[in-house]
């Protein structure tokens, strides 16, 4: 009996296409959560939706849903990720495991499967979290993490509110987040790391997934002359700030463990070259797999920014962004993943996930886990990032093989 496998045609094909969607002048991928480039990735995934027949329904946060009704009112087998980017993405974070769940529905639908519950697929908004914090939002708000009154009021980095550009966008949907409550959730992901590609593994099957920790730190000095103030007499936010990147990254480095620490966005006032910055805000993500280790890591950098603020005589204020602790995938559902790569003969290893992701949210609410496939060079977030059109299909063929096994309506086993 030949082996079902998606239309890798297909999926390649809308993989492409929903990778040009949304470039801004300098080609650059930019669909940040809500905008109006956003808006059009959002069309096009409800366009494909409806091409293949399925009920579409949009909850109050945005979040997208194909629905295939299967049999009866069975709790939903649901797979998919999320299609917002960040600045300059490449093509493959969140939209893969969005187009590959539609593959996956649309195969088996093509082939007269007869699942015994409906199948979903998902697209979750804000899940890179860029323009409005937390990341994961959608997912989070759907799970039941966060009140979807107070995540509509969130104001962007640029000022706007999340409910109104929703609204704008006409994405601002009626269902009430979690609606629709899964038998189980699956979410094929790019791996956005190096370790598959290192040791020449084609699959991840994904057990747990680090904490984040997110703050914004704001640091007030005084502005003065760049050439007339004495080093003794400054109060520069600017070096305070050059400090904790440097504390971070040293700390970090030194720890021997999987500890990461990045500042990723910064900016001075008056931010010009001649006059001492009076003002530093910039972001911290913390991350670790181990929630003890991440709770030292955060006490460690607030002790470092008391004796900075002593020592530099600055003002320093923090601001909570996000914090999730570290998420433990379905034992079974790994298992199935395993067993499915092992039947089509793909070499296989267990793995924990670096990057955030909607699993880790919809995990609250229903037995979930993740596969991951290769990124080159592990690279991500970057337009550099890619991936094999051979591991992009054998993800989606262990996604499929999965969904079937889940689909039968019992709970892994
Ligand atoms: O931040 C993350 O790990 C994810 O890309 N949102
Ligand atoms: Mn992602
Ligand atoms: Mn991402």
């Amino acid at each position: 009996m030949s082996r079902r496998s998606i239309d890798p045609a297909r999926l390649l094909g809308r993989i492409s296409t929903l990778g040009e969607i949304g470039r801004d002048a300098e080609g650059r991928l930019v669909r940040l959560a809500a905008s109006d480039s956003e808006k059009l990735g959002r069309d096009q995934f409800v366009a494909w939706l409806e091409e293949v027949g399925l009920e579409v329904a949009v909850d109050r946060i945005g979040n997208i849903f194909g629905i295939w009704n299967g049999a009866g009112e069975e709790k939903p087998l649901m797979i998919g990720s999320h299609i917002d980017t960040v600045i300059n993405a490449g093509i493959y974070d969140g939209c893969y495991g969005v187009l590959a769940g539609l593959e996956v529905i649309q195969t088996l639908k093509d082939e007269g499967f007869e699942p015994s519950r409906p199948i979903v697929v998902a697209a979750f908004t804000n899940e890179e979290g860029v323009r409005y914090a937390p990341d994961m939002m959608g997912s989070l708000v759907y799970s039941g993490g966060l009140d979807v009154a107070a995540a509509l009021k969130t104001v962007g980095t640029d000022g706007t509110v999340l409910g109104d550009e929703l609204a704008r966008i006409g994405y601002a949907g009626t269902d009430a987040p979690g609606f629709l409550r899964p038998h189980a959730y699956v979410e094929l992901h790019i791996e956005q790391g190096p370790v598959l590609e290192r040791e020449g593994v084609s699959v991840g099957a994904v057990e747990n997934l680090q904490g984040i920790s997110w703050q914004r730190v704001t640091i007030d000095g005084d502005a003065n002359h760049a050439g007339t103030t004495p080093i003794s007499m400054r109060r520069d936010a600017g070096y305070a700030a050059a400090r904790v990147i440097a504390f971070l990254r040293d700390r970090a480095k030194a720890s021997n463990t999987p500890t990461v620490a990045t500042v990723g966005c910064i900016a001075f006032e008056p931010n010009a070259i001649n006059v001492i910055p009076s003002r530093a805000t910039f972001t911290i993500d913390l991350r670790d797999p181990d929630e003890d280790r991440l709770k030292e890591e955060e006490a460690a950098l607030a002790a470092f920014l008391e004796l900075l603020s002593a020592e530099e005589r600055v003002g320093i204020s923090v601001e909570r962004l996000a914090r999730f602790e570290p998420v433990k995938f379905d034992p079974a559902i790994v298992r199935l993943i395993e067993a499915a790569a092992g039947d089509r003969g793909l070499a296989c290893r267990r793995m924990t996930s670096g990057a955030g992701h909607d699993a880790q949210m919809v995990a609250r609410i229903a037995p979930s886990a993740m596969i991951f496939v290769p990124s080159r060079g592990g690279i991500s977030h970057n337009p550099k990032e890619f991936t094999t059109d051979v591991d992009l299909v054998a993800g989606a063929n262990i996604l499929l093989d999965v969904v079937c096994g889940l689909a039968t309506g019992e709970r892994p086993e």
